[in-house]
């Protein structure tokens, strides 16, 4: 074990205590300088409970000045100052406490407590930023109003925001002002903000359901203030959504949002100021895709809805992370549905799903919904947390019904506003409304891993029966899940059979093997087709032993659009992967033709592009190298992945090149740019036409790549031309992405996607190209979105250079990891888990992939952060 793991302590959920004490006020003035910020912060504090334990406070990188209590100044020998806590041994029951410090937000480059982003002061305090910036109880379960006073430069500085409400402004005769800001509401000091900068406000207001005015507000740099209209516009129609779908209304006068450049993740929901990542604020249709559009209505969301499930009512411990992350998730995901196509929204989820936290479940950082252990509570930002926690929402609401699942949520923000609370009290409502026992479902937050589902059938005079097999984790001890499990079935023409009378059914799964015995009206059926999961009800894995035709059948006539996009998935999926396996035997790409069942059905979904543009490119979209590789248990054919793929790309598009050509014609942009989903829906379609097309390597097809550049008046049009000249071995790819970095190298949100485009490229040059554009005059290594963009697109997105034999890219990304570490070990330890799957890989491979994790891991100087993931990918055992 490195010296970092050994130094960090394992926390566990069964050690929860009560805090032993509470803090039911904190009174803030920060006097703000760049490498010198002084804080003073006064507490009321009392002991919780009857016991004479010291007054102990979290506290990291910065300088006590002094301590008060009750007015009299404590001596040294009056308290214990380590590394990171502060200990006042005798503090009476109740106290008012005042600690003076001074803090460096200059040379913050961890993006944690406060920091500097652009020269403007921001903070970043979940889950433990907070006692980075002053001593304090930083544990979701103490909940404090908050007064805080900025003093800062009036010039530099103009404006000065925090949580709440704004009480007063004045200057100061130095050349200072001040502003004063009061939160009434109790909140754990994760959800504490400040924000000081020379920034612009777009302004607008939202009337409640109940009357009330709130003035929103949205903060950027000025040469911003034209990109804010959709930001707003999301905000205004997730305020609405929230009165209509949950009957939840904002509670302050004031609705801030403040956009940054310098950011770890996507954005943060403080009580009354969310500060975001810059590229889910700023949009505007000549630089911003539709991708960004649909991020920033789900991102404002997102953290729009935490006022509610995550600030309203909170967690008591950060193992109930899921309470607000996974519940908050289900309600953007919701959200988004209802604004756009809600088939495509599900696809795009469940895709996510099975492609990140499917494969984080199945690997050495495997963790449940709810982790019983950790030593560094960054780490625990999952896909498990956020993405499968939604879905055990989800599932919820699918076993109560819409209308009894919201009585839970009423009954579940009704009981515990203002409380800090778990898991088991939002399972508890849900239980309570309904008629439902659901200790069985709790195995779904406590067990890692994706159980499998094995699903037969039969049809037997009369009588259709269906079984399911459950296949759990190993950790589940064969203790099988509760689901619901959409159900209907398809006879050789494609109707919909009624079965007990009924076209669909949601069955509750819940024994370890179990059977369903249903009376069926059509006697002749030779042909039956199960339509399972139906709109991915449950997050297993459903295994059915499908014969292709069957699976044409359903991707035509499927009734549930979700499962039309998966049947017609699986038939590619299988295809690649049987030419893959083939292609390793032989070791030669192959040479067969294109199966006619495959090229009708593809053929078939593209007559209906005129009907759902959107849902047709969903479905012709391959699936991803990566996902892929994760069909393969060893030996990942890295190349023949690669190869087969283009393969398959190149045959579809060459057997049905003038339908796709007219479908491209057929679906050009009518009039201005509008994000909306038809003309969103067109686009995307046309992309991935274009992207079928140019992989032919035609140069009529190259060169209407080439004009949709020269003429696109979009982001979308632009970029995806871009992407589909990628795909081709093409010149002209060089000449256009030098006019686009002329075009836009002094804007850094759209030179990520230039970056991120020439990092994912497949050609031999990768890794030279991305080494060099680490010196390019936009990059920076200090700033997250540049390394996801350059750095994190390389490892993730583009296998077969990541992959290389050599181990260069292994090594290069491993160093890179290094020096990130040094700056923000949160970013470092994220993009570490590229080499989750070293056991995946053949001998050699696998042997570089960990020699890389053992360098990054075995440095004395290596983080928490980082020693706990690399640790863990190495296969340490933290007991
Ligand atoms: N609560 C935020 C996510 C978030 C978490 C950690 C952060 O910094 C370490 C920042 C943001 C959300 O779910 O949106
Ligand atoms: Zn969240």
């Amino acid at each position: 074990m490195s010296t970092a793991e050994q130094r960090a302590v394992e926390i566990r959920l069964e050690d929860y205590t009560p805090p032993d004490f509470l803090i039911d006020t904190v009174d803030l003035t920060f006097d703000l300088e760049p490498s010198q910020t002084h804080v003073r912060s006064q507490m009321k504090i009392r002991r919780n409970g009857d016991h004479d334990r010291a007054l102990v406070l979290n506290g990291e990188h910065m300088t006590l000045l002094n301590i008060q209590v009750d007015g009299r100044a404590l001596t040294e020998n009056q308290y214990v100052l380590t590394e990171t806590t502060l200990t006042i041994p005798d503090v009476p029951d109740e106290a008012h406490v005042v600690i003076e410090n001074r803090i460096d937000p200059a040379s913050n480059t961890a993006l944690e407590g406060l920091y500097q982003s652009a020269g403007n002061f921001c903070t970043q305090c979940e889950p433990e930023g907070f006692r980075r910036i002053t001593y304090f109880i930083d544990r979701p379960d103490v909940l404090s109003r908050y007064t805080v006073t900025l003093i800062a430069e009036a010039d530099l500085y103009p404006v000065l925001l925090s949580n709440g409400n704004p009480v007063a402004a004045e200057k100061c005769t130095d050349g200072k002002h001040m502003a004063r800001w009061v939160d009434p509401h109790p909140k754990p000091s994760y959800l504490f903000a400040l924000v000081a900068g020379n920034l612009t406000r777009i302004t607008d207001e939202f009337v409640t359901l109940s009357g009330k005015t709130v003035e929103l507000g949205i903060y950027v740099e000025a040469h911003n203030a034209d990109r804010c209209d959709h930001a707003m516009a999301s905000l205004k129609h997730a305020m609405r959504w929230d009165e209509q779908v949950y009957g939840r209304e904002y509670d302050l006068d004031v609705f801030n949002i403040v956009a940054v450049d310098d950011f770890n993740m996507g954005a943060m929901e403080n009580k009354g100021l969310n500060i975001f990542n810059s590229r889910y604020v700023l949009a505007k249709p000549d630089t911003a895709t539709d991708g960004d559009y649909a991020g920033i209505e789900s991102v404002v969301a997102h953290e729009y809805f935490h006022n509610w499930s995550g600030n309203r009512v909170t967690c008591r411990d950060w193992f109930q992370l899921s309470l607000k992350e996974g519940f908050t998730v289900f309600r953007d995901q919701e959200f988004s549905a209802d604004m756009g196509s809600r088939a495509v929204k599900r696809i795009a989820d469940v895709n996510l799903l099975r492609q990140v936290q499917f494969a984080e479940d199945a690997g050495p950082q495997a963790h449940p919904v709810q982790p019983k252990a950790y030593r560094e509570i960054n780490n625990f930002y999952t896909s498990t947390v956020y993405n499968k926690g939604a879905e055990v929402v989800r599932m919820l609401r699918n076993l109560l019904g819409a209308e009894t699942f919201r009585q839970g949520t009423d009954l579940y923000f009704d009981r515990f506003d203002g409380q800090a609370v778990t898991i088991e009290d939002f399972v508890s409502c849900m239980a309570e409304v309904s008629d439902l026992d659901l200790t069985e479902f709790r195995q779904w937050y406590d067990v890692a891993g994706t159980p499998k589902l094995l699903v037969r059938d039969e049809y037997l005079e009369g009588q259709y029966i269906l079984s399911i097999e459950q296949v759990v984790p190993e950790s589940a001890n064969g203790h099988p899940y509760m689901l619901p499990f959409g159900f209907a079935l398809f006879d050789e023409a494609g109707e919909p059979v009624l079965l007990d009378g009924k076209a669909e059914h949601i069955l509750i799964v819940e024994q370890s093997s179990q059977s369903w015995t249903f009376s069926i009206e059509k006697k002749d059926a030779d042909l039956l087709v199960p339509s399972l999961n139906r709109g991915f009800t449950a997050p297993v894995d459903v295994q059915y032993d499908y014969s292709d035709e069957a699976l044409g059948l359903l991707s035509r006539a499927d009734t549930d659009a979700f499962n039309r996009w998966d049947a017609f998935q699986r038939r590619i999926q299988r295809c690649l992967v049987s030419r893959i396996k083939v292609a390793m035997d032989v070791d030669s790409v192959g040479e067969d033709a294109l199966p006619e069942d495959l090229s009708k059905a593809f053929g078939q979904l593209l007559l209906e592009a005129e009907q759902d543009p959107m849902f047709v490119a969903e479905c012709i979209a391959l699936p991803s190298e990566n996902y892929l590789a994760d069909q393969f248990e060893h030996d990942t054919p890295v190349e023949w992945i690669h190869h087969e793929r283009v393969r398959l790309r190149q045959q579809l598009a060459a057997e049905w090149e003038l339908t796709l050509q007219l479908i491209y014609q057929s679906h050009a942009q009518e009039g201005a740019y509008r994000f909306e989903s038809r003309a969103a829906g067109q686009r995307q379609l046309r992309r991935q036409v274009l992207s079928y097309l140019c992989g032919l390597n035609r140069p009529a097809w190259t060169q209407l790549a080439k004009e949709q550049f020269d003429r696109a008046d979009n982001m979308t049009e632009s970029f995806n031309a871009l992407i589909a000249l990628s795909v081709s071995d093409s010149a002209e790819f060089d000449h256009v992405l030098t006019a686009f970095e002329a075009r836009w190298r002094h804007d850094p949100l759209v030179m990520d996607k230039w970056f991120a485009l020439q990092a994912q490229r497949s050609d031999a040059g990768a890794l030279a190209r991305v080494q060099d554009l680490m010196a390019h005059p936009t990059f920076s290594i200090k700033n997250p979105n540049r390394v996801r963009a350059l750095i994190g697109s390389f490892a993730r997105t583009n296998p077969l250079r990541f992959h290389d034999r050599s181990g260069s890219g292994y090594q290069w990304v491993a160093d890179r990891i290094i020096e990130l570490d040094a700056m923000n070990p949160q970013i470092a330890a994220r993009m570490a888990s590229v080499f989750n799957t070293w056991k995946r890989f053949d001998g050699n491979r696998a042997a570089l992939m960990c020699a890389a994790l053992r360098k990054i891991h075995d440095r004395p100087e290596c983080s928490a952060d980082l020693a706990e993931i690399t640790g863990k990918a190495l296969g340490h055992s933290f007991d």
